[in-house]
């Protein structure tokens, strides 16, 4: 049966979890602790559709300043993109538009040839802090045109449907094309 290699980026600010996100997928772990992702970090993952195997390799990008140069080299050929933000983050949630488009606007990521992608809401298990609602997460997703979910790293809440999304829509994209 053929495979099907596709890249996803998972892009946000700083400190909202891009990586744990990736953790709780890839270990089904959580860590407490912050530590900073330098650069970028790549990991693989595996899914298997009725239509034939899809291999995902998911670049998670490091969101302090310090990487802003270096980011553009990672965004190069991927088919999905991840938006995430902290949903107990007002200024997270803010930095989302200009972000996705100093995205789009990187020749790798113009919009005819950038397939599909997803807008995060993470840390909803942070319930009694929350900066941001349901509807404006949905409201801003609805105008990127990006699916929305909303996740916890911490009890692993959407966290597979938000990575099958990923591999499923590059698949389905792809064939649609
Ligand atoms: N309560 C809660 N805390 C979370 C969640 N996800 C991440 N955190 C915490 O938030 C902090 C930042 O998480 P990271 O995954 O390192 O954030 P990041 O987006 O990868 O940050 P950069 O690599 O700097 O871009 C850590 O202290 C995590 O433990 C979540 O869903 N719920
Ligand atoms: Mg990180």
């Amino acid at each position: 049966m053929a495979v099907e290699l596709y890249k996803a980026i998972i892009v946000g600010p700083p400190n909202v979890g891009k990586s744990s996100l990736v953790r709780r997928y890839q270990k089904g772990e959580f860590r407490d602790g912050y530590t900073a992702t330098v650069a970028a970090d790549l990991s693989v993952s595996q899914f298997d559709f009725p239509e034939g195997k899809v291999v995902l390799t998911i670049v998670d990008i490091g969101g302090q300043e310090t990487f802003a140069g270096l980011r553009n080299r990672f965004y190069e050929g991927a088919h999905h993109l991840i938006l995430v933000y902290d949903a107990t983050s007002r200024s997270s949630f803010e930095k989302i538009t200009p972000l996705y488009e100093a995205l789009t606007e990187k020749i790798c990521i113009q919009r005819e040839h950038f397939l599909g992608g997803s807008l995060v809401a993470n840390k909803c298990d942070l319930d009694g802090e929350l900066e941001v609602t349901e509807q404006e997460g949905r409201l801003l997703a609805d105008l990127l045109t990006l699916e929305f979910f909303m996740t916890s790293a911490l009890t692993g809440k959407n966290v597979p449907e938000l990575f099958h999304f990923a591999a499923a829509e590059s698949m389905r994209l792809r064939r649609a094309s």
